[in-house]
């Protein structure tokens, strides 16, 4: 019997190093992204007992109520890269600023953004919760130093990723055009390869969406969920499931395939979900696993940020009900069919 378990870091190793531009770098970043996720997770699984339970006071540069494992995660982050050599920038969720790490510029190559603690809401009900990240190039041009340094396309993200804090604590990275998943042993202390080559399914069964906001959405949102609904005439009807953490509703997409969407509406154009941290990494992966990711418009890849924490439209998922939402925002909904899932006709 083989029972060889392949690490995480044999993997960074073996995949990033081979395949990326700057791959010795990028993997060494990823394993300093995963060693303060352990730290993160190790100070989750005591939140309820401990002195990090509750909220810090305060608003963050989003106007959000912050946790105080907002805070404290944002800290661990900065504790682990400050000094590193490994990054020059940060620029997070919790910070409104961009943050550089001077004395490691000359040595770094490497811009890091990230939510670090992604759907802390749930925090008070033990529900999931995640970090979101991505890696890009410095800029070594005017811009260095600048927020417009990250004023650039998703495109340009050389790998991206999340942890999810479930019931396990599981490590998505994508680089190179692949996505792969790690299961913390808690016992061990190591992330172990536990799904290789992650491929999203060109369809699903499962909707998420925060359904209360559907009455402020473009109608096209609206007709997706009537027609898809039971009873709604549509041929596949799904179900609906939302955690209202973003990197959990993003994982069983990602499994199982379907949509999640956070339209914008009259009051919130943008809609909610940040482009630098949180749609642009998803959609950097969605795209690896063969799905996709749009605004309603445009590949969330092509969106070039105006600001370190600007908002986006996302629709993300499978192929097929990313192409069949989008074409009723284009008011061309007879496109659905032109879509052929390679896993059998298109229901
Ligand atoms: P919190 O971090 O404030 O819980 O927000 C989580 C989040 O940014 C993202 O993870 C969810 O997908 C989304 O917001 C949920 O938003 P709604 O509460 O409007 O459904």
């Amino acid at each position: 019997m083989d029972d060889h378990r392949l690490t995480l870091t044999q993997h960074l190793l073996r995949e990033v190093e081979e395949h990326t531009p700057g791959g010795g770098a990028v993997a060494s970043i990823l394993a300093q992204i995963a060693t303060a996720c352990k730290e993160i997770r190790a100070e989750l699984a005591e939140v309820g007992l401990g002195s990090l339970a509750g909220m810090k006071g305060g608003v963050n540069v989003q106007g959000e109520a912050v946790h105080k494992l907002d805070w404290y995660a944002n800290e661990v982050f900065v504790k682990h890269f400050r000094g590193s050599g490994l990054l020059c920038t940060l620029i997070s969720e919790e910070m409104e600023e961009i943050y550089h790490l001077d004395d490691d510029c000359p040595r770094a190559a490497h811009t890091l953004c990230y939510d670090p603690m992604d759907g802390s809401s749930n925090l008070d009900v033990d529900g999931a919760v995640g970090t979101i990240f991505s890696v890009r190039r410095k800029s070594d041009g005017p811009t260095h130093g600048q927020p417009e340094e990250v004023f650039e396309p998703g495109t340009e993200q050389v790998a991206a990723g999340y942890v999810l804090y479930g019931p396990q604590c599981m490590l998505v990275y994508g680089v190179g055009g692949n996505v792969h998943g790690f299961t913390l042993d808690t016992a061990v202390g190591e992330f172990f390869l536990s799904h290789p080559n992650i491929r999203m399914p060109d369809y699903g069964q499962e909707y998420s969406a925060n359904l209360s906001r559907l009455g402020a959405w473009d109608p096209a949102f609206r007709e997706f969920v009537r027609r898809h609904s039971h009873g709604g005439g549509a041929d596949r009807t799904y179900s609906l499931r939302y955690i209202g953490a973003l990197v959990a509703d993003f994982h069983r997409v990602l499994l199982r395939g379907g949509v999640f969407l956070y339209p914008g509406d009259a009051g919130n154009p943008n809609g909610k979900l940040r482009l630098l941290y949180e749609a642009a990494p998803l959609a950097f992966l969605a795209e690896a696993a063969g799905g996709a990711a749009s605004d309603g418009r445009e590949r969330i890849l092509e969106l070039v940020p105006d600001g370190l924490h600007v908002r986006t439209p996302l629709i993300i998922g499978s192929r097929y009900e990313v192409s069949t939402i989008d074409g009723l925002l284009a008011g061309t909904p007879g496109s659905e069919p032109a879509f052929t899932a390679s896993k059998g006709a298109a229901p």
